[in-house]
């Protein structure tokens, strides 16, 4: 480059950092950035611990993380609150929930929130599982937890793979469906079909509210908020076992982008899992609840 060429460049370079001092001490500038101009629409949550999550871009158990503190928040329960942790990728939940927390051995969640909840029936005790441990090794318990009707919150994301362990198949797989034991699809006539949870455990006596939902949209999240407060919100009138199964992204196994994963789950995962309440508390119960003089959350 020429020495003509490079006092050009420095030329220009001065007059593009004179240009933005310029606006910077502008009159306009100022006003931009006056704080009385904006007011907080947002806020993380400070139930919700300010670390970063170890999670994957567009997974689904960062989100529901947030939105369960987020409701735990807003019901002012924070010190009232006790979770239990998996073992599957959300096995460091408890690093991110600022509630009191327990780690289960897999697949026993509902099992050592039977025990706190038995031992603290005012605490709001709520378990949050993967598929492989809730459905899998744990599905013993599982049933056996809401078939006693324990007074807790089940929250399961079900990502139909085991995410921790490199996407194996789980008891959710969709027919069909590619992981890494099923790198031909799943075989129903080998492995069975996809079991629907939500739809067998609310056959038990003991379920109270169960409902599925997802976290691919803006709708969708919003929706899933709300169940998790009605589900926290229902604990007052132990009546039995509350279940909000999530849909949940896994874009590292199912090997797409998170954009993609959100697609997945409108064009594959509902058709197996569709979303919707399953089984809802009857109008008595409800009346029961705003009795309590606590205002329904929604
Ligand atoms: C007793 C026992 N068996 C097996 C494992 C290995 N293991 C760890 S996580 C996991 C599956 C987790 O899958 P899931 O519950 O669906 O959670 P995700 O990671 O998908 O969120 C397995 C089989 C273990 N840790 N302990
Ligand atoms: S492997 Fe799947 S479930 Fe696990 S953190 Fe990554 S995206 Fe989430
Ligand atoms: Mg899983």
């Amino acid at each position: 480059m020429s020495a003509e060429e490079l006092t050009l460049i420095e030329k220009t370079d001065k007059n593009i950092s004179e240009e933005a001092d310029a606006l910077t001490n502008s009159d306009a500038a100022v006003n931009i950035c006056d704080a009385d101009e904006y007011s907080v629409v947002y806020e993380r949550p400070h139930t919700l611990l300010d670390v970063n999550m170890h999670y994957c871009p567009g997974c689904a158990h960062s989100l529901v993380h947030k939105l369960i503190m987020e409701a735990v928040e807003e019901l002012g329960i924070q010190e009232d609150t006790i979770g239990v942790a998996p073992v599957g990728c959300a096995v460091f939940a408890y690093d991110y929930m600022n509630v009191d927390m327990q780690e289960a051995a897999h697949g026993r969640a509902t099992a050592v929130a039977t025990g706190i909840k038995r031992l603290l029936p005012d605490k709001y005790v709520f378990t949050y599982q993967g598929d492989g441990d809730l459905a899998a090794i744990g599905i013993a318990e599982t049933i056996h937890t809401i078939n006693r009707g324990e007074n807790i919150l089940i929250v399961f994301i079900n990502n139909a793979v085991y995410g921790m362990t490199s996407g194996q198949m789980a008891p959710t797989t969709l027919a069909g469906m590619k992981t890494t034991t099923s790198p031909f699809g799943r075989d129903t006539s080998v492995y069975g079909y996809p079991i629907k949870v939500s739809e067998l455990i609310s056959q038990l006596p003991g379920s109270f509210y169960v409902t599925r939902q997802a976290v691919n949209k803006n709708t969708a999240v919003r929706k899933t908020k709300k169940a998790i407060l009605n589900a926290l919100n229902y604990q007052k009138l132990n009546k039995g076992t509350c279940f909000v199964e999530i849909i949940g992204n896994c874009p590292s196994n199912w090997k797409m982008t998170p954009l993609e994963s959100n697609d997945f789950i409108d064009e594959h995962m509902v058709k197996t899992f569709p979303l919707g309440d399953v089984k809802l508390p009857g109008a008595e119960d409800l009346k029961q609840l705003n009795q309590t003089g606590d205002k329904q959350p929604c």
